[in-house]
């Protein structure tokens, strides 16, 4: 570890994570090497040796220590070697472990963590110190301690990749949001994949607070940290005399949020939310209980919850354009988030497609049939989404882009809502998810120009 700064030490990726790790580490004298497969060029405040290029096994088992960013394969043959050449190979995380002493909260999942660990971090700041937040959220960990004054209190939103690369976390508080297929192609399978997400609770004992789903499946891990003094809460659908934290159900389509303060339950109904979606409400519950076992008010919570406007690219209405509402939820980059946002609709018109990352899409064809009027696929998965379109018995076009796709259900005079939605990844056509939903709201608001 660092106490041994002599040690031959590497770090690969170079993207924001490795960024932060080299800068932690120069600024405590530690002599590291720099690798990325693109040819980046270094910020001039890092001057270290810098290998551009595929990463080589003979190399890298020529160190004792590597520090690995979260998009490197885990099992990537040149880390292999390495590993088994003896070095210590892991992620920022582990270095994070060893020099904060503060408290931690953290929350992970497959989806909903941002908009969950945005929300903690909003409500928490008030306390006597504040909170910051980092880790997969966007601004990496290291950097949040990487001052002269690291803060009292963080919320850190957890991938399973930075959990899998360190010894477990210790969350004073920690919350499990759901576990569905994701990744599949970086993880061996998917127990794996769960096994580096339940990483969370590891270290976790007497005093602590475990948030988990409801339902049976969760039920033996809930029995386990109990049995280790860990406090257990439950979210979920449900009622709010069985559950911590959820939604109820007030009508066929109304409910109400809940939290508890003391025993006692706290309800919004969802018609004083400015966000919409059962799914993205559940996130809302657990934040408000978060903020809730913090010691934060009922009136604090109610206020922070109901005026939240959600993140952008997460099911975000952009507006009413050509008698059509247009929703762009671009970062919903796996099948589960897209079958959410489609049951936030009775009909839509569906914006769907892009890079599968080996996930089985076919598992949407119930709610694609039930939902989804026409779908208007895009990408380099598109033969698996015209599958599904074909399963579903909903009609399908290909498009080359999402513009293309855009005016296509402009020109559909149904007047029906209309979701970018994409149940995949955006690197076949965008920078990120953010580029692709950016590119989406400027394609409707070119609508508006020209209507
Ligand atoms: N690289 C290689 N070889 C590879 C893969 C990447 O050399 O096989 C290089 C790239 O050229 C690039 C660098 O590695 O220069 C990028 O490293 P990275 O992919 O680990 O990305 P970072 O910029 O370090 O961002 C990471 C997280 N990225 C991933 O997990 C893929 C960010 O989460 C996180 O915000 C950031 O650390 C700070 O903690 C993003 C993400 O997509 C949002 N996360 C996944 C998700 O949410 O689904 C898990
Ligand atoms: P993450 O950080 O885990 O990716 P985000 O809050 O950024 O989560 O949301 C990502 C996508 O997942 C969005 O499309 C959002 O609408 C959707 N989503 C949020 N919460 C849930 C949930 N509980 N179940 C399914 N999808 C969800």
């Amino acid at each position: 570890m660092l106490q041994s700064s002599a040690m031959r030490t590497a770090i690969i990726g170079m993207g924001r994570t490795g960024l932060s790790v080299a800068r932690f580490l120069l600024s405590r004298g530690v002599a590291c090497e720099c690798f990325d497969e693109a040819p980046l060029v270094l910020p001039a405040d890092l001057p270290l040796p810098f290998h551009a290029g595929p990463l080589n096994g003979d190399i890298l088992a020529g160190f004792e220590r590597i520090i690995v960013s979260p998009g490197i394969h885990w099992q990537h043959p040149a880390l292999c070697q390495a590993r088994a050449a003896g070095a210590l190979i892991y992620g920022d995380l582990q270095l994070f472990n060893e020099f904060y002493r503060g408290d931690i909260v953290a929350v992970t999942g497959t989806n909903g963590k941002t908009t969950t660990v945005t929300l903690i971090n909003t409500m928490l700041d008030i306390l006597p110190g504040g909170i910051e937040a980092g880790g997969n959220i966007g601004r990496p960990m290291l950097e949040l301690i990487d001052t002269d004054e690291p803060p009292c209190r963080v919320v850190l939103e957890l991938s399973s990749f930075q959990l899998e690369r360190a010894e477990p976390v210790h969350p004073r508080w920690a919350a499990l949001l759901n576990i569905q297929p994701d990744h599949a192609d970086m993880h061996a399978d998917m127990e794996a994949y769960r096994a580096a997400k339940l990483r969370l609770f590891a270290r976790q004992g007497e005093g602590d607070k475990a948030m988990l789903p409801a339902g049976a499946e969760w039920d033996e891990l809930a029995a386990e940290l109990g049995g280790r003094g860990v406090y257990i809460r439950r979210f979920g659908v449900g009622s709010s005399g069985a559950l911590d934290c959820g939604v109820e159900m007030t009508g066929d389509s109304h409910w109400q949020l809940f939290w508890h303060h003391y025993d006692k339950a706290y309800t919004i109904d969802s018609s004083e939310l400015q966000t919409m979606g059962m799914h993205q409400h559940l996130n809302l519950a657990v934040a408000g209980q978060a903020a809730a076992d913090f010691g934060l008010s009922p009136a604090v919570i109610r206020q922070s919850l109901s005026t939240f406007r959600g993140l952008p690219h997460r099911l975000q209405f952009l507006g009413t354009v050509q008698g059509h509402g247009w929703y762009n939820d671009s970062k919903a980059t796996n099948p589960d988030s897209a079958r959410a946002a489609l049951l936030s609709f009775p009909k839509v018109i569906w914006i769907c497609g892009g890079l599968r990352k080996g996930l089985d899409v076919s598992q949407l064809k119930d709610v694609v049939a039930g939902h989804v009027a026409l779908m208007l696929v895009t990408g380099t998965d598109t033969r698996a989404f015209i599958e599904l379109g074909a399963m579903a018995g909903v009609e399908v076009h290909a498009v080359n882009s999402i513009g293309q796709a855009v005016k296509h259900a402009a020109a559909v005079a149904s007047g029906l809502p209309v979701l970018l939605s994409p149940a995949a990844a955006s690197q076949d056509q965008f920078r990120d998810y953010a580029e692709r939903g950016r590119c989406f709201a400027e394609a409707v608001a070119a609508l508006e120009v020209r209507s």
